[in-house]
């Protein structure tokens, strides 16, 4: 079977990373080899860049910033995924292009045509065969992963974008939302659920995913 790519995206304590264990662990009961990545810091470049762009104490301008993910990006994705792809493997990364655009256009006001184009020159025009969009009020999605931070005993050192006002995530929620419709790889999945009830809606899609790669 060729490689599979999936993304997930979605606001702030959506329940990217819940939904992805889960998922490993169903690829692991069908025996397939998985890549588990996530963006930023999925390469060992990324892990030092993570450091600096979600650190909320470090001043970035907004097309530094830009420029950060998508240096994150390109690396990640010539040096992880594409490798891995090729390998047959499937990939599981937490965020990929759809972030970018959602956060740094819808969010930050960038130009939308721009940063397509900068994706598909970051990624040499690799996109995932399927994306999941964890649709959540981001109120709800900001008390959970703050709740989660405080459980935890969790830094905020990667809270550059958890610090931005309510009416930001708000653009950033209606910005995904409105590229899920344009493109058709998106599933969008309730994310107001319990984390069963999500999983069980993205199961169908896999299992329907994994027959029509089988059968190429
Ligand atoms: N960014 C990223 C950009 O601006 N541009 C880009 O190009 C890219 C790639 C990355 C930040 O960078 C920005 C976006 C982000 O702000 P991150 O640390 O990777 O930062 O943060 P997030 O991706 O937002 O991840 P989080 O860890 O905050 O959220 P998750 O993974 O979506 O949520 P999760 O699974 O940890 O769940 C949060 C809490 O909710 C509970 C969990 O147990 C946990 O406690 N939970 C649920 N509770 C009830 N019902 C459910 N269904 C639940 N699912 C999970």
């Amino acid at each position: 079977m060729a490689g599979l790519f999936i993304s997930l995206e979605g606001v702030e304590g959506a329940g990217k990373t819940t939904l992805i264990q889960k998922m490993v662990a169903y690829f692991g009961r069908c025996g397939k080899e998985v890549l588990l990545t996530r963006e930023p810091g999925g390469s060992e470049l990324g892990k030092k860049l993570r450091g600096i762009i979600l650190n909320a104490e470090e001043k970035i301008c907004p097309t530094a910033e830009l420029l950060l993910f998508l240096a994150d990006r390109a690396e990640h994705t010539e040096t992880c995924i594409a490798p891995a792809l090729a390998q047959g493997k499937i990939v599981l990364c937490d965020r990929f292009i759809d972030s970018t655009v959602a956060y740094q256009g819808y969010g930050r006001g960038m130009d939308i045509d721009r940063l397509n184009m900068l994706n598909a020159l970051a990624t040499n025009d690799l996109k995932p065969d399927l994306t999941i969009l964890l649709d959540l009020d981001p109120e709800i999605g900001l008390a959970r992963a703050t709740a989660r931070n405080i459980a935890q005993n969790l830094t905020v050192s990667e809270g550059r974008f958890e610090a931005e006002a309510l009416e930001f995530h708000q653009k950033i929620r209606t910005g995904f939302l409105t590229i899920s419709r344009r493109e058709k790889r998106f599933l969008v999945v309730n994310a107001a659920q319990d984390a069963d009830a999500v999983f069980a809606d993205v199961l169908k899609a896999l299992e329907r995913l994994l027959e029509e790669k089988e059968s190429e």
